[in-house]
């Protein structure tokens, strides 16, 4: 049995499309809460949050927009992430673009670094997100929370990341889509990359179990932050920037149960979910459908019987 803290976090700032801000309403019409206390775990609900007013300083890259909104938003995630995983639950956040996760990867860092364990970062997404606030084109600051969660530098307007997560405990999994200024601080950086090359040569199975072992080895605590876009456009429409070539139904579900038998996740983002741009509320549907595999659905149940 798992205790978790579903903390919605209605954030659009991070990127330019409308329509983000719905998403935790969306987990919460798709049955979310029901999804995972199914499956006996228990389920308390924070409700939205709402981001504090931060004055941002001057951010001399002057296609960054809504900086003071982003701040505002990392000060209140870190604090509510870290205090879920401090009171022993597993906080999963119910976005709200990626950017959210520069505050809830900052809550579970600190919480980490209090306990003495390692954090891991599993990022789940069609792009890197490895720009820095000096290096993004776009501007959109969901485009950079890796590079923060990393230490690297360019972020002098963000509040120093708590312990920045060593390159050797971050895998980023089924991208497909990295800007030039990304490839070359990736090449600098022992990042295992898990894209859709390595995907579709090895499966799915044999990269997440190897990186999983790493993280069972270290005794690490495990942040996983699943973007929307992981997913094939074909099953998964309802996200602002699509790349084709995502996931499938079927390796989607496959690398929850994995992470369901591997008992290692602690931590949990749901992000880019633009529920104005769904059909039917299917994306809405399949997401939460993912969450209940990861906290143990199965098809098939054989319980285990005494020899
Ligand atoms: N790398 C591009 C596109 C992008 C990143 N993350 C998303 N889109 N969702 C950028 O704008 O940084
Ligand atoms: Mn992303
Ligand atoms: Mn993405």
């Amino acid at each position: 049995m798992t205790r978790t803290i579903l903390i919605g976090a209605p954030i659009d700032a991070g990127q330019q499309r409308p329509g983000c801000l719905m998403g935790p309403a969306a987990y919460r019409v798709a049955g979310l809460a029901q999804a995972i206390s199914g499956q006996g775990h228990g389920v308390e609900d924070w409700g939205d949050l709402s981001c504090p007013q931060v004055v941002a300083p001057p951010c001399p890259n002057p296609a960054v927009h809504s900086l003071a909104e982003v701040l505002g938003w990392t000060q209140i995630l870190a604090q509510k992430v870290s205090d879920a995983l401090d009171d022993g639950a597993m906080p999963i956040i119910l976005g709200g673009d990626h950017s959210l996760a520069l505050g809830t990867v900052s809550g579970a860092a600190a919480h980490a670094t209090s306990v003495g364990r390692p954090l891991f970062l599993l990022w789940l997404d069609a792009h890197s997100d490895f720009h820095t606030a000096m290096t993004t084109t776009s501007g959109n600051l969901h485009g950079t929370p890796v590079a923060y969660i990393a230490g690297r530098a360019g972020f002098e307007a963000f509040p120093p990341f708590p312990a920045p997560v060593p390159a050797e405990r971050i895998c980023l999994y089924g991208i497909r889509s990295v800007d030039p200024a990304e490839h070359a601080a990736l090449l600098d950086h022992d990042i295992a990359i898990h894209d859709m090359r390595v995907l579709d040569e090895h499966g799915v199975v044999a990269p997440l179990r190897l990186f999983l072992e790493g993280v069972r080895a270290a005794g690490g605590m495990l942040h996983v932050s699943l973007d929307v876009d992981f997913l094939d456009p074909a099953i998964a429409p309802a996200v602002g920037t699509t790349v084709p070539g995502g996931t499938t139904f079927r390796e989607a579900h496959l690398v929850m149960e994995l992470l369901h038998e591997s008992g290692l996740v602690t931590s949990l983002d749901l992000v880019e979910l633009n529920p104005f741009l769904d059909d039917r509320g299917m994306t809405a549907r399949l997401m939460v459908d993912l969450v209940g595999s990861l906290m143990g659905k199965k098809v098939f149940d054989r319980p285990t019987r005494a020899k």
